[in-house]
């Protein structure tokens, strides 16, 4: 990419120190104007630049309000009452409903996915054994994608430093799924996530919305579901109650996740399969899944060995400083050590709850 320097800035970039003569050559750094990169060759160098970073798909669409119907569908879904308790789905609704406007002069979106599979090769096939979900293993994504996507910028900066960018993975009111579609990073499953093709959709999303130009990527992925419904047929609560339409009342990763509830309903306690933060059963059933996820190759989503085999008796007996420090920088911080606790007695039973807390003495219920 080096061509697409400009001299002064090569000049100015270069390690060794310059001589009289090349001195008096030189442009005032004061006074020159950097050329532009343009727009074919700085989208070329964002994509590799993204690859080159760990991310496994990249596309890039311009970043304006939806066009496709997509806003009125998140309407009709909120509308429908869909959120649950998740107020925050309705703040900036204008935000969510045209990105651009997330900084001034918003012109592109840099949409990327990052692989977070590992394979639940410690299952025992008990399906009352508690459950960590697979993106709530390691460190949290929040961290990792959003330096990654910091990197990404301050690469865009070394080619085209006028360029200005803000990172985002589902930390602003933005629609990341229909992002990700619409660059053709994948397409819409029935079970309401991402499916990239032939990698399948354990796959985190995020993006870098930039004040430049660039090429975009006009062909979306066809949607390879076809007849299937097994995620459909799998979700425990039926909480898909139409394709790609998730109901949150009744989903366990919300329950589990998000609800801030001291219970939860008697039938969502019956139907938690162990689950006690998030839920990976629609898309462990995927035959997309089945057939094309690979490891990771991101350290920083290695499990963590309670967070792979969590057990009652060893999270019963955490008290706030040792969950604040097995915890630190993990997704399940969120639920702190109350919610964790409680989603443990709401998936083993409160009699199950009560006998193991006895043995632990921290685990008495707040
Ligand atoms: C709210 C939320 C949840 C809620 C609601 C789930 C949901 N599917 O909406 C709850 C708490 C249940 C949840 C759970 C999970 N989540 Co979540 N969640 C989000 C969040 C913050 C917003 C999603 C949203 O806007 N939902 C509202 C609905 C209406 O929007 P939508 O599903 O995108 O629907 C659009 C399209 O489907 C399209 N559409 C669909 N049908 C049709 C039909 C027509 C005619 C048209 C025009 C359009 C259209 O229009 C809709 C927009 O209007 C995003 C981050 C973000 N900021 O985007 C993460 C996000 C979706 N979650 C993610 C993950 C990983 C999960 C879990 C897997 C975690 C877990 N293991 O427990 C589960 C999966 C549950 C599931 N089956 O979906 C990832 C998904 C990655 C991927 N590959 O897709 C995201 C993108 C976070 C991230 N940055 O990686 N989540
Ligand atoms: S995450 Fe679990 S509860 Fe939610 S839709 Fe998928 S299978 Fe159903
Ligand atoms: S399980 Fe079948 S219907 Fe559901 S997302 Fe996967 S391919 Fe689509």
């Amino acid at each position: 990419m080096g061509s697409y320097y400009n001299s002064g800035q090569r000049i100015l970039s270069h390690n060794a120190a310059p001589g009289l003569d090349q001195r008096l050559n030189m442009p005032d750094p004061l006074t020159t104007q950097t050329e532009p990169m343009p727009a074919s060759a700085l989208t070329a160098f964002i994509r590799q630049k993204a690859l080159d970073l760990g991310f496994e798909a990249v596309g890039i669409i311009p970043a304006q309000p939806w066009q496709n119907g997509e806003g009125e569908h998140l309407q009709a879904w909120l509308a429908q009452g869909y959120q649950a308790e998740m107020g925050w789905m309705v703040t900036h609704l204008d935000k969510r409903l045209n990105p651009a406007s997330l900084m001034d002069n918003g012109r592109s979106l840099v949409c990327v996915a990052m692989n977070y599979y590992q394979p639940d090769d410690y299952d025992t096939g008990d399906p009352q054994a508690l459950k960590i979900a697979k993106y709530a293993r390691g460190t949290d994504y929040h961290y990792v994608l959003k330096d990654r996507l910091k990197t990404l910028l301050a690469e865009i900066q070394t080619v085209s430093p006028h360029v200005q960018g803000r990172a985002f993975t589902d930390s602003a009111p933005l629609m990341e799924k229909p992002m990700a579609v619409q660059a053709g990073l994948g397409w819409m499953g029935k079970h309401g996530n991402v499916i990239l093709p032939g990698k399948g959709s354990w796959f985190f999303l995020g993006e870098l919305l930039l004040d430049v130009a660039l090429d975009y990527d006009a062909s979306p992925v066809a949607n390879q579901c076809g007849s299937c419904r097994r995620c459909i047929e799998a979700c425990p609560t039926e909480a898909i109650v139409d394709n790609s339409v998730i109901d949150a009342n009744r989903c366990i990763s919300y329950w589990t996740i998000e609800s801030k509830a001291e219970v939860f309903p008697q039938a969502m306690q019956e139907k938690l399969s162990g689950w006690i933060f998030g839920c990976d059963i629609c898309q462990d059933v995927c035959p997309w899944n089945i057939k094309f996820a690979r490891p990771t190759q991101e350290e920083a989503f290695t499990a963590r060995p309670l967070n792979r085999t969590p057990e009652a008796a060893t999270l019963l007996a955490l008290d706030e400083e040792a969950f604040r420090a097995h915890f630190q920088k993990s997704p399940v911080k969120r639920t702190k050590l109350q919610g964790l606790r409680r989603n443990i007695a709401m998936a083993t039973g409160q009699a199950t709850f009560n006998a193991v807390a006895e043995a632990c003495p921290e685990a008495e219920p707040s």
